[in-house]
């Protein structure tokens, strides 16, 4: 009888602990330029811990667009033959990397959300920029125009859609403990 209560017990707790998560998947039609989607409010995630490359290579940035996780270091490797300075104004993150050559790398942590723009001091047409999200719920959207963000916690969240060209909107969700909420741009 008491290992029947213990075992009772221990699968109580089981099933307490299980993390209950859905999905949010949907369409994003008509909207230009570079889009991506993420969710604000979300708790309890790890920050990636890889390091993604930013380089300057043929004169320009690459890529044009980077998205990251706040709390992200980004490698921006000279891939040129050239000297590069790249620097940003952006409230977001201001720094100026200096002048460095062929074959070296510098290394920016970007601590806090939002868009960075990114320039080179001596190449004036080089034009870059990093969108950090708050957290890896996000998603890019490809040619598809469908996207899907999953293993969310449930809960109550504030949905969000960026464009480099613009667009701003946000939507107020309830993600299921189990299952998909569908969210149509
Ligand atoms: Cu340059």
């Amino acid at each position: 009888m008491k290992k029947l209560l213990l075992v009772l017990v221990l699968l109580l707790t089981a099933g307490a602990l299980q993390v209950q998560a859905g999905n949010i998947m949907g369409k994003v039609k008509g909207k230009p330029g570079n889009v991506v989607v993420w969710v604000e409010g979300v708790k309890g995630f790890s920050v990636p811990a890889t390091k993604p490359s930013f380089s300057q290579r043929g004169m320009v940035f690459f890529p044009a667009l980077l998205v990251i996780v706040a709390g992200q270091t980004v490698q921006m490797p000279n891939d040129d033959s050239v000297v590069h300075n790249v620097y940003s104004f952006s409230p977001t993150k201001k720094f100026n990397l200096g002048i460095y050559g062929k074959g070296e790398n510098k290394e920016v942590t970007f601590e806090q959300p939002g868009v960075v723009e990114l320039f080179c001091s001596i190449h004036k047409q080089m034009k870059g920029k990093i969108l950090i999200v708050p957290n890896p719920y996000y998603a890019r959207i490809g040619s598809s125009e469908m996207y899907r963000i999953t293993a969310l916690p449930a809960g109550n969240y504030t949905l969000k859609l960026w464009s480099d060209s613009g667009a701003l909107e946000t939507r107020r969700i309830v993600v299921p403990a189990k299952g998909d909420v569908v969210v149509n741009f």
